[in-house]
């Protein structure tokens, strides 16, 4: 059989009139949490490609200005193992209202201020916040 790997991740911080976007995930990898749009970088795709399209599967929101921020190294061991190197971006608002256009994966978007967070926040979000960056003013 072969190793198992880290898989690629992406996470993105839309910035629309201060707030950024944030959904409440489904499932058994952080499900009940607090996260932002993002998933797999697909096979073939260029880090843009996958941004716009999980934010577009996700909520139908169109953005532009997308940016690289830092990578995370996102280890789960808690029963379920899997391994993760996640990208973050900043990306701005373009168009459309957020739809929950995956409802089995989330239950609901949200904007949020900066420091406003909802609770519980996803263990990769909350450990973004805490280095300080704020993705509003970069
Ligand atoms: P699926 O088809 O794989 O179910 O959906 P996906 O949209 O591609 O997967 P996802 O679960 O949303 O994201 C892929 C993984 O990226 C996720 O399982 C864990 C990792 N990840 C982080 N941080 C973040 C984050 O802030 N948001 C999201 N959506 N995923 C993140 O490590
Ligand atoms: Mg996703």
């Amino acid at each position: 059989m072969e190793k198992e790997r880290p898989t690629v991740g992406t996470g993105i911080f839309i910035r629309k009139n201060g707030k950024i976007l944030m959904g409440k995930r489904k499932g058994t990898l952080g499900g009940g949490t607090w996260a932002l749009p993002g998933g797999h970088l697909e096979m073939g795709e260029t880090f843009e490609e996958c941004v716009t399209r999980e934010i577009f599967e996700e909520t139908g929101l169109e953005v532009q200005n997308i940016k690289f921020i830092t990578a995370q190294n996102n280890i789960f061991d808690d029963g379920i193992s899997r391994h993760f190197v996640t990208l973050l971006f900043s990306a701005d608002w373009k168009s459309g209202e957020p739809k929950n256009l995956e409802p089995d994966k989330c239950e609901r978007w949200e904007w949020f201020t900066w420091g406003d967070f909802p609770e519980p926040l996803f263990i990769p979000t909350k450990n973004f916040i805490e280095t300080g960056i704020n993705p509003l003013e970069i």
